[in-house]
């Protein structure tokens, strides 16, 4: 069964203005450490969701859960056990030359982010699909797929005004056991999400320039 594409087209001069403000807009998005406990709608996250699942997968696979969490407790149990583990990576398990490349971003063990931001958006792996007859059924470009919900993602809360930082604490087994998530669902990122600190800032760090990271064949 196929159905009509449901495609906006472009002037060539729509096209491109629209080109440049999205660039411009998606290249002030800066990773923050620090957040407010500003309340947001909850409906802002839910739509965030929905547009990452409208991401594209292997064989339409779909291979990603989101674990939205607000809830006080469940984000205090996140960021011990989160802690636990930064504590081992700073404490002697990380290599001196990474902790040398994270000196200018000043990052450490300690995650209070994890509880003053309103929300922790949990993003699982599904590594399989178990159907309704209990038989498992493969998915395909797992990291691949959960990758580009995932930039998606970013980029829904960050155009609904919101800041983000991917947080990857590794490893990241605890999420499972404090979300109920089975054991199918790698734990790929914990994206925390709300708005920035008052007066916070970021490193003075810069992007790369276009012909350095793309080579033209025209
Ligand atoms: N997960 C640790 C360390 C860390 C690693 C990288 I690569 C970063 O870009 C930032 C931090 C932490 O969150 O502190």
């Amino acid at each position: 069964m196929r159905k009509p594409l449901n495609f906006v087209s472009l002037s060539d001069k729509e096209m491109l203005e629209k080109s440049r403000h999205f660039c411009a807009e998606i290249s002030r998005r800066r990773t923050v450490r620090d957040f407010s406990d500003r309340k947001v709608d909850p409906e802002v996250i839910n739509n965030a969701v929905k547009a990452a699942g409208s991401a594209p997968s292997g064989a339409n696979k779909q291979p990603w859960h989101f674990a939205v969490v607000s809830n006080p407790e469940i984000k205090r149990k996140i960021r011990v056990a989160a802690e636990v583990e930064e504590n081992e990576f700073y404490g002697g398990r990380a290599p001196q030359a990474w902790l040398d490349d994270l000196k200018v971003f000043e990052t450490n063990e300690n995650k209070p982010f994890l509880e003053t931001a309103p929300y922790l958006i949990a993003v699982f792996l599904e590594r399989n699909t178990t159907d309704d007859e209990g038989v498992k059924h493969k998915n395909y470009y797992m990291p691949e797929s959960v990758g580009i919900a995932t930039g998606m993602l970013i980029t829904a809360l960050h155009q609904s005004g919101l800041a983000t930082l991917t947080h990857t604490p590794s490893p990241m087994k605890f999420l499972n056991e404090i979300l109920a998530r089975p054991s199918n669902e790698k734990p790929y990122m914990l994206l925390v999400a709300g708005h920035p600190a008052e007066d916070v800032t970021v490193p003075d760090i810069t992007r790369k320039e276009f012909d350095q990271i793309a080579s033209i064949f025209d």
